[in-house]
């Protein structure tokens, strides 16, 4: 036992620097261990002149709980980053990839029949999905046992009451509210999701979205409806586009017809779209009856308008020769995934 051993010892321990816990725990087993250095003064000790006893003690001492102290502090310090299992998180890895959706080819065509009417200076309104029979049926003059009433075609949301909820099979219902609310003349132009009790195949479906376009002033004629008919045909289909107007009934128009647009795919030559007649169907129109501008409170001896409706789902079958309405509603990534665009913002 000697001072300079001890010395040395406490300026080795005082320098001691680790990068691991494996470190760590040499250098604790080196000084600290059953036999290192440090254990061993200490055996060393018990057998020294009892005169020295008292100041080796004391040195001894001091250089263990320094020792002990250091160790700590070097575990401490390795802990946080150098764990045997590495550090928890990975700060390096890329994030999650957000993917761009598209839009649905139901939106797509909504839009730009929207944008095209909007040009015309219509409005756009919409309304609710559950409503009255007022609303669907009563003010557009469906008379009180029409089929179109039938629980085969409407879902009704309560029964049993005065007034059943049920929900829209058709967006007249909001062209109702327009003509209730709105100063006249309007222009109003529909869009929205409707609801008919139909087996769902390829051609049919429960759900499906329509638009409904209205125009009431003074003086409107069936002139009107065909030349804002045809200019929307033009803009939709493009510029060499003809329309054909066949006779047809709704309840809610007199007189009432059926537009063809000339298919644009066989230029009339023909085809298995057109079905070989170069026609293609895509709207439903009319004057708006008498009857209705009065159920919602118009004189029509002063006013009169006309009115048209069209599926999304089937102008955008013959727009992308969708064959089935049912991808419409499955949201199948395959499908949708045709519809994307390079930049969708
Ligand atoms: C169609 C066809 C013909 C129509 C009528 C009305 C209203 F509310 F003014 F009476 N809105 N929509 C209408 C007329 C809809 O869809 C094939």
């Amino acid at each position: 036992m000697n001072r300079e051993t001890i010395d040395r010892l406490s300026a080795e321990i005082g320098e001691l620097k680790c990068a691991t816990r494996k470190d760590v725990e040499e250098a604790r087993v080196r000084y600290l261990g059953k036999k290192g250095e440090i254990t061993a003064l200490f055996e060393e000790f018990r057998s020294i002149a009892p005169d020295l006893k008292k100041e080796f003690g004391r040195v001894l001492n001091e250089l263990k709980q320094a020792a002990t102290a250091k160790i700590e502090e070097l575990r401490a310090s390795v802990d946080d980053n150098a764990s045997p299992q590495g550090p928890k998180e990975d700060l390096s890895m890329p994030g999650d990839p957000m993917e761009l959706g598209s839009r649905h080819p139901v939106s797509i065509v909504r839009q730009e029949i929207v944008d095209i009417f909007r040009k015309f200076g219509y409005d756009v309104a919409e309304g609710p999905e559950i409503e009255d029979d007022h609303h669907v049926f009563e003010a557009l003059n469906f008379p009180p046992n029409h089929p179109a009433r039938d629980m085969q075609d409407t879902f009704f949301v309560s029964t049993g009451h005065i007034n059943p909820l049920l929900l829209r099979t058709h967006t007249s219902s909001v062209q109702v509210r327009a003509m209730e609310q709105m100063p006249l003349p309007i222009r109003v132009i529909c869009p929205g999701r409707v609801f008919r009790n139909e087996a769902i195949s390829a051609r049919a479906h429960c759900i499906f979205h329509q638009v409904e376009g209205l125009y009431v002033d003074e003086g409107v004629t069936f002139a009107d409806l065909k030349q804002a008919i045809l200019l929307f045909a033009r803009e939709m289909f493009g510029p060499e586009t003809e329309i054909r107007m066949r006779p047809s009934y709704f309840p809610f128009t007199e007189p009432s017809a059926e537009v063809d647009v000339s298919c644009n795919i066989c230029k009339g030559k023909g085809c298995n779209i057109c079905k070989g007649t170069g026609w293609l169907e895509i709207l439903g129109c009319g004057m708006v009856d008498p009857n209705v501008l009065e159920a919602s409170g118009i004189d029509s001896h002063k006013y009169s308008g006309f009115a048209f409706g069209m599926g999304l789902e089937r102008i955008a079958m013959l727009k992308w020769r969708v064959n089935d309405l049912r991808h419409y509603f499955e949201n199948d990534l395959r499908f949708l995934r045709e519809f994307a665009t390079s930049v969708e913002v």
